[in-house]
C-alpha cells in the first residue's frame, strides 16, 4: 500500500494572464485534485496544495487539455516570465505580455522529458538531446525574469534576476528597455555571506533585441555562476564577485553590441490600484484584493465560487497581480453591468472591507505546505494584521499605504527584504522584523528586531506607529521615516544588508 504523498504544482502562466476557460479548468483541478483552493502566488501564477501523487498525471493532462504546462515553473533554469498588468495602459500591456510570454516560450528548457512523463508522449530520445541554451548542466540556479511598465513597478523589477524597464516615446508607443539585473530576495540567516539585492540596471536596448539579450545574460550566468556553494550560485552574487562593469562587458560581447546609456523612468508605487479601471481601448477591468493569494470559499464568503460564476459569463480575460491579486480584465463595456452584478452578489466588490494596511500586505505560503516554514506567514499575517489596525486608527494613520510583507523562513518568496515593513520567520511565533524598505520597491530595509513574538511586535508597533504620527515629514512613507529617525541605517546596497 502506497502512502498518500501530497505534492505542489506550479503552473506556467507568463505574464499572469489566462482565459476564463484555462480559469474554470484551473478551478475544477483545484476542487477535485487539490485542497478545494486556487494559491495565486507573487510570481503571477497558480499553485495547487494537496495533490496525492496517484493524481498529480491526472490533474497535469487536464492543465494541458486547456494549453497550459509547468515546464519550468521550478527547477535550475529560467522561471515564470513576470508582466506588469497595469490595466489602464491597454496597448502597452498587450504588448508587454506578449514579449514576457515569447520570452518564456523561448528560454525554457526544449527536452520532451515532461510531455513524455505527463502526458505520455511516445519517447523519442533516450541520450543527446540537446539543449542549446542551458546545455548538459542547466543553470546554477533559478533564474528570474520581469517586464515593468513605470510608473507601476507591480513585479518589483528590482527583485528580478534579469528585469526590463519599458521606455515609451513621447506617443506613448513601447521604443525598449532599461535592463535590470542581478536581483534577488533569498539569504540565511547567520549566514552574513548571503543577501538579497537590488537589481542594477546597465543600459537600454531597442524592444526587437529582448530575446538576444536575454539570452545573453543567462548565459553569462550559466557560464560564470557558483556551481559549488548553492547558496552562493545565484546571480547576484556573480556579479557582485566578477564587478558590474565586467559583467555588463561580457554581456556586451556576447550580444555583439554596446547597450545604449540607460533612459530616464520614475516608479511611484509596487502595489495594485483596486477596483475598475478603464483602459486606452475603453474597455473594462476589475481589480480584486485576494488576501494573500488564496482562493477558497470560507463560510459566507464565496470567493471561488463567486470568480467562477463570473469565469462562467466573462468574454475577456484574467490577470493574476504580482500581488497575488486578480483583475477581471478585458470587460467589453456592453458586459460590465454583468460582472459588476456578480462582484455585487459575491461580496467580492469591496475588498472585504480590508483596511489599507491589509491592500498593501503580502504572506508566502509557508505553513502547513511549505517544507522550509519555520513559522506561519499566510495563515498568521491577517490575524496580525487585525492586531495592528487598531494602532494605525489610535494615530490616524488607517489610510496611510505601508507596504507589509511576512515569509515564513529568510527565503523570502513575499519579497519581504523590499517592503517598509516585513517579517521573515525563525521559530514557530517568532520572527525578524524589518523596517526601512522603499515604498515602490527601490530599497532594501533592514534588520530592526531579531527573533521576537507577536507581544513585542505589537508593543514596538504602538511606539513606532505613534513617533511616525507625530513627527512624520509632509507625504514622508513610513519606510523613508524609519531610516530618518535612526531606526535603521539606509541599506545602499546588498552587500551591507547584514553590516
Ligand atoms: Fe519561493 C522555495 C513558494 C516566489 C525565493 N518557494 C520555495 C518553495 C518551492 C519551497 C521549497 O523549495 O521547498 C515554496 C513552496 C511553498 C508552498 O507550499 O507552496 C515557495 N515562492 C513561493 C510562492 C508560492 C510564494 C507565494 O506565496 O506566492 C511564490 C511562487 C512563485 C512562482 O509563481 O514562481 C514564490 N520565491 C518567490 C520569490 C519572489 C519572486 O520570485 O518574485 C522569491 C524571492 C526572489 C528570489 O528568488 O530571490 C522566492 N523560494 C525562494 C527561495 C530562495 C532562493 C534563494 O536565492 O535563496 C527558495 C528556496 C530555494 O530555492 O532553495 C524558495
Ligand atoms: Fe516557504 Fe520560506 Fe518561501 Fe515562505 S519564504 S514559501 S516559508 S520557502
Amino acid at each position: 500500500l502506497e502512502p498518500a504523498y501530497q505534492f505542489m504544482i506550479r503552473v506556467r502562466l507568463p505574464g499572469g494572464v489566462c482565459t476564463p476557460e484555462q480559469w474554470l479548468k484551473l478551478d475544477e483541478i483545484g476542487r477535485f485534485y487539490g485542497d478545494n483552493s486556487l494559491r495565486l502566488t507573487t510570481r503571477q501564477t497558480f499553485q495547487f496544495h494537496g495533490v496525492l501523487k496517484w493524481n498529480l498525471k491526472r490533474a497535469i493532462k487536464n492543465m494541458n487539455e486547456v494549453l497550459l504546462d509547468t515546464i519550468a515553473a521550478c527547477g535550475d533554469d529560467s522561471r515564470g516570465v513576470m508582466s506588469s498588468v497595469n490595466p489602464s495602459l491597454s496597448s502597452l500591456h498587450a504588448e508587454l505580455h506578449a514579449l514576457a510570454k515569447q520570452t518564456s516560450d523561448h528560454v525554457i528548457p526544449r527536452s520532451r522529458a515532461y510531455h513524455e512523463i505527463w502526458l505520455d508522449e511516445e519517447k523519442v530520445a533516450t541520450s543527446g538531446e540537446e539543449e542549446p541554451l542551458y546545455g548538459p548542466t542547466y543553470l546554477p540556479r533559478k533564474f528570474k525574469i520581469g517586464f515593468v511598465i513605470p510608473p507601476v513597478n507591480d513585479i518589483d523589477v528590482y527583485s528580478q534576476d534579469l528585469g526590463f524597464i519599458a521606455i515609451a516615446g513621447a506617443d506613448g508607443e513601447l521604443e525598449g528597455f532599461n535592463v535590470a539585473i542581478g536581483g534577488g530576495m533569498g539569504r540565511t540567516d547567520n549566514a552574513p555571506e548571503t543577501y538579497p539585492r537590488l537589481a542594477s540596471v546597465i543600459g537600454f536596448i531597442p524592444k526587437d533585441r529582448v530575446l538576444e539579450a536575454a539570452e545573453a545574460i543567462i548565459s553569462v550566468q550559466r557560464d560564470y555562476g557558483d556551481r559549488v556553494v548553492r547558496a552562493h550560485a545565484r546571480f547576484k552574487y556573480t556579479i557582485d564577485d566578477k564587478g558590474l562593469d565586467w559583467i555588463k562587458a561580457e554581456i556586451e560581447r556576447r550580444l555583439g553590441f554596446d547597450l545604449a546609456p540607460a533612459r530616464d523612468y520614475r516608479f511611484d508605487t509596487n502595489g495594485d490600484v483596486l477596483g475598475w479601471q478603464t483602459g486606452t481601448d475603453g474597455r473594462h477591468h476589475f481589480t480584486l484584493f485576494i488576501e494573500n493569494g488564496r482562493v477558497r470559499d470560507q463560510g459566507e464568503y464565496r470567493l471561488m465560487e463567486g470568480i467562477r460564476e463570473i469565469a462562467k459569463v466573462h468574454k475577456g480575460t484574467f490577470r493574476v497581480t504580482p500581488n497575488q491579486s486578480l483583475v477581471i480584465s478585458d470587460i467589453e463595456p456592453a458586459d460590465r453591468r454583468r460582472i459588476a452584478d456578480l462582484l455585487d452578489q459575491y461580496g467580492l466588490a469591496g475588498a472585504n472591507g480590508a483596511s489599507t494596511l491589509r491592500l498593501n500586505s503580502m504572506a508566502c505560503v509557508a505553513l502547513p505546505t511549505c517544507g522550509l516554514a519555520m513559522a506561519e506567514s499566510e495563515r498568521y499575517l491577517p490575524t496580525l494584521i487585525t492586531k495592528l489596525e487598531p494602532i494605525l486608527e489610535k494615530n490616524g494613520l488607517e489610510k496611510e499605504p505601508i507596504t507589509l510583507r511576512m515569509s515564513g523562513c529568510p527565503n523570502g518568496c513575499s519579497r519581504p527584504y523590499i517592503a517598509e515593513i516585513a517579517f521573515t520567520g525563525r521559530a514557530p511565533g517568532k520572527y525578524n522584523v524589518y523596517l526601512g524598505g522603499g515604498f515602490h520597491g527601490q530599497r532594501l530595509n533592514k534588520l530592526y528586531l531579531e527573533n521576537v513574538g507577536e507581544p513585542v511586535i505589537l508593543a514596538e508597533f504602538e511606539k513606532l506607529f505613534a513617533h511616525y504620527a507625530k513627527d512624520r515629514e509632509t507625504g514622508e512613507r513610513f519606510g523613508d521615516f524609519a531610516i530618518r529617525a535612526g531606526y535603521v541605517a539606509e541599506v545602499t546596497e546588498g552587500r551591507y544588508f547584514n553590516d
